[in-house]
């Protein structure tokens, strides 16, 4: 596993439980985390549970006895260790967004595609698709219990940047992270969109928007050595993103991502509205989905709520009985779980570097929309310009 940050300790955590839930065909060996700073890295391999602790890269992809690269670094990084490990003949589980931009995106997609002639496996990992509640709405919705989708909103609301003294990081640094909200936060909301309806966003308009564009640079927070300075840092990426969207199957949809929705800490909110019923879901209920039937009798409808940890729920017969709910690490077992499965089965993991282009296309058209501008029409009369 190559970068030992938020996504490091997630993923070990998959890697470390999935063989203690599920029953996979062979099981994995965390054998090395790598990361630049060598003091870190060691502390995190011990904290976390890796057998050894490396910090080059390139000589970990080399190695024989490796067969699975797990990308847990920021999007800047993403496309030459992925092309360097399927060069190596290495299974590739790549965080999400699976690039800074749709170039890279499209070469890493290009060398998955060739790799998988060898049987070699690459997925991206937007782990939200592998909450239960999530995966049973997209049961429902392939049922057909929802009709024909008309419309979908999706949210992703987070509140860290609320504060304007809240210090410089990578993630607020175009150059380490491709954008703000719109990739790090829409990119959930969008491959969410595009995985419970089956279809995919074809054309978007949207604005973005920087609300704080300086923050302090703080020694920890952009890997300088030392403490606190009075130097600030430019930001150079949105804050908070909005766009309309049309998809594939002929329904129109409105999405949000943004840090400053005060009070609202982890809110990946999606509501699916259909010919025949509804689906509500909502990250910060993430054991919960909403469910509308508009085939029940007309004065007995209604949004039920549905408790999802029953055994017949995705994922939920290996862990707890009913009623013990889930918490936001097991999405990762959930990941390391299939994952493990496909490479077993000779199978394209899902989302795919193919989805995770899908996704990076959409973020850039709404990165052209919103530059382009155009789409505003003043409420101004003209007479008071
Ligand atoms: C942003 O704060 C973030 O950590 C995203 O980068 C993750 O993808 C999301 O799952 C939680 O929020």
């Amino acid at each position: 596993m190559i970068g030992y940050g938020f996504m490091g300790a997630a993923h070990s955590q998959g890697w470390r439980v999935a063989p203690r839930f599920f029953d996979l065909p062979f099981e994995p060996r965390m054998s090395v985390i790598v990361g630049r700073d060598a003091a870190r890295v060691e502390a995190a391999r011990e904290k976390f549970g890796w057998e050894s602790a490396a910090t080059d890269w390139r000589e970990v992809v080399a190695r024989e006895d490796i067969d699975v690269i797990d990308i847990c670094t920021p999007g800047d990084s993403h496309v030459e260790i992925a092309l360097a490990a399927l060069e190596a003949g290495k299974h590739v589980l790549c965080e999400k967004p699976l690039a800074n931009t749709v170039e890279e995106a499209e070469r890493m997609t290009l060398a998955a595609e060739k790799a998988a002639e060898h049987g070699v496996r690459a997925m991206v990992g937007f782990s939200y698709r592998r909450v239960p509640a999530v995966a049973f709405a997209r049961q429902l919705i392939g049922d057909g219990r929802l009709g024909t989708i008309r419309q979908v909103r999706a949210q992703y609301l987070q509140d860290w940047l609320v504060d304007e003294d809240g210090p410089m990081t990578w993630r607020l640094d175009k150059d380490r992270a491709g954008s703000g909200s719109l990739g790090d936060i829409g990119a959930h909301a969008i491959d969410m969109v595009q995985y419970l309806t089956g279809t995919v966003l074809d054309s978007v308009s949207g604005t973005m928007h920087t609300f704080v564009t300086e923050r302090p640079l703080l020694g920890e927070s952009v890997g300088l050595s030392g403490t606190a300075s009075d130097e600030r840092g430019r930001v150079t990426v949105d804050d908070a993103a909005w766009f309309t969207a049309r998809l594939s199957g002929g329904a129109i949809g409105s999405f949000e991502a943004t840090r400053f929705a005060t009070g609202r800490k982890n809110a990946l909110r999606v509501e699916i509205s259909g010919s025949a019923g509804a689906l509500a879901f909502d990250l910060e209920s993430m054991n919960e989905l909403q469910f509308y039937d508009a085939t029940e009798p007309a004065g007995q409808q209604g949004f039920k709520r549905i408790i999802v940890t029953e055994p017949e729920h995705p994922y939920m017969d290996s862990w707890w009985p009913t009623g013990h709910a889930l918490g936001y690490e097991h999405a990762f077992s959930h990941e390391v779980r299939d994952f493990v499965l496909d490479i077993a089965a000779g199978r394209e993991p899902s989302p795919s570097f193919a989805d995770g282009l899908q996704v990076q296309r959409v973020l850039a058209a709404v990165e052209r929309s919103a530059a382009d501008g155009s789409a505003w029409t003043s409420t101004v009369p003209s007479t008071r310009k």
